[in-house]
């Protein structure tokens, strides 16, 4: 760690501001090639020039945090410039020009924040989940892994098998005087047994993680009105809609922002009993494919007029069924807002509370597993009262385990795994 990292922290494109962030021992030397009038007090954000040896390119805000009381524990620069592409590539090259200085790789502010100390791998991998986070629950879930919820359970938990393997380490070492252990045997074989359901109970609090956004797919007869309803919930003119049957051909997906999440809205193509063309057929065939991947099925209804043949067959393979044109019969449809409040509330339920913090990483998990693996060996030995070298053996082993998931041991391949999923700048 002996470069100095820089990356632009916000999206490339034009913006009110961009974040340029450095981190590493010459930061002192970035401050005084760029920033002359700059003052280097710790934590002040400062309104100053930033310069190339022959320019101004820009007047910006600039933070120093002087390590070891930083994001990575290192010296860290930063810099505000206005979101323009332009200055921020005149910035970063004048930045790069300063010896030791490099652009940096995905995620390598948040490794040398665990190299450093700063964080547990788990709290590292929570920060990804804080970026992905696409509804309240996930969210909030991401920000009990990152205050290091899980990591303290992970601790106190291979704090505990290391008591069991000193019971047993006792044992070896007391073989030959039978006589004197056998409560050593005795404890180790019924903390052992706890510590078993702690591993299998943290093994159920697996949830993956959704990449994808739950899909609300809507379907029914043509011209019901399912792309004016999508039209509605988004508040924004962005399907086609006529009085023609048959509009809407392929399946449109359209992002939905819900008080607790973000879902998919999914336009189909009408159920006809009647095919009138090849194309027809096709597209009513996307639209059964796509009702098979939905979350949940809404059928849209037309009211005002006689329902088709397949409606029975439709209601009850449909999750929620909403009724249209009600306001012909003089009767009012349902109001975009409770319908968004309906949607909310199928895909966002509110919990119970009290729930224990659920864990999103496979490898976190994986590691769990082998150290499951490793305590059931050691109790079939001890309940053998047989072989305890081994015995204590698998249960140096499964700590070991446990302590990967919180990365107190860890190989360079599983971090550069991690480490290289987060985006530049993080
Ligand atoms: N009066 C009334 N007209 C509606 C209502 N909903 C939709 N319409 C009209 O019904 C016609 C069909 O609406 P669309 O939203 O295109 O229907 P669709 O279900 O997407 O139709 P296809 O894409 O052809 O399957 C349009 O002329 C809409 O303006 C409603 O609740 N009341
Ligand atoms: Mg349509």
């Amino acid at each position: 760690m002996t470069d100095t990292i820089i990356a632009l922290s916000t999206p490339v494109g034009t913006s009110a501001l961009a974040i340029v962030r450095a981190s590493g021992k010459a930061v002192p030397a970035i401050c005084k090639a760029i920033l002359p009038e700059f003052k280097m007090q710790p934590r002040i954000a400062s309104l100053t020039k930033a310069q190339s040896p022959t320019e101004l390119i820009d007047n910006l805000l600039a933070i120093y945090f002087p390590a070891p009381n930083s994001y990575t524990g290192e010296d860290i620069l930063e810099l505000f410039p206005h979101g323009n592409p332009f200055i921020v590539r005149k910035l970063m090259a004048a930045i790069c020009e300063v010896p030791d200085v490099r652009l940096a790789q995905r995620g390598e502010f948040t490794k040398r924040a665990f190299l450093n100390g700063k964080m547990d791998l788990t709290q590292s991998e929570a920060l990804g989940d804080i970026l992905c986070a696409r509804d309240a629950k996930s969210l909030s879930n991401a920000h009990r892994l990152l205050s290091g919820e899980v990591s303290c359970e992970i601790k106190a938990l291979a704090e505990r098998i290391k008591e069991v393997s000193a019971l047993l380490e006792l044992e070896v070492d007391f073989a030959e005087d039978i006589e004197s252990t056998p409560q050593s045997i005795f404890q180790g074989y019924e903390k052992l047994e706890q510590i078993l359901q702690n591993l299998q109970n943290l093994k159920k609090r697996f949830k993956t993680s959704q990449n994808t956004l739950p899909k609300a797919v809507f379907f029914g007869a043509p011209n019901a009105g399912k792309s004016s309803l999508i039209n509605a919930l988004v508040k924004e003119d962005r399907l086609l809609v006529s009085e023609t049957a048959g509009t809407t051909r392929d399946f449109v997906e359209v992002p939905l922002h819900l008080p607790d999440g973000d879902i998919l809205l999914i336009d189909t193509a009408g159920l006809a009993e009647e095919v009138q063309s090849e194309i027809d057929n096709q597209a009513m065939q996307k639209t059964r494919e796509i009702l098979e991947k939905a979350n949940l099925k809404i059928l849209v209804m037309d009211i005002s007029i006689p329902p088709p043949k397949e409606l029975e067959k439709w209601r009850k393979f449909a999750d929620l069924v909403v009724e249209t044109h009600a306001d012909i019969l003089g009767k009012e449809n349902i109001s975009v807002n409770e319908l968004q409040k309906k949607l909310n509330s199928i895909f966002f339920p509110e919990s119970k509370g009290g729930e224990e913090a659920w864990i999103v990483s496979e490898r976190q998990i994986d590691c769990i597993k082998k150290a499951e693996e490793n305590a059931l060996r050691a109790l079939e030995l001890l309940k053998q009262s047989q072989a305890m070298e081994l015995a204590a053996f698998e249960m140096r082993e499964a700590r070991n385990s446990l302590c990967s998931v919180i990365g107190e041991i860890t190989d360079e391949n599983v971090l550069d795994t991690i480490f290289n999923s987060y985006c530049i700048g993080k």
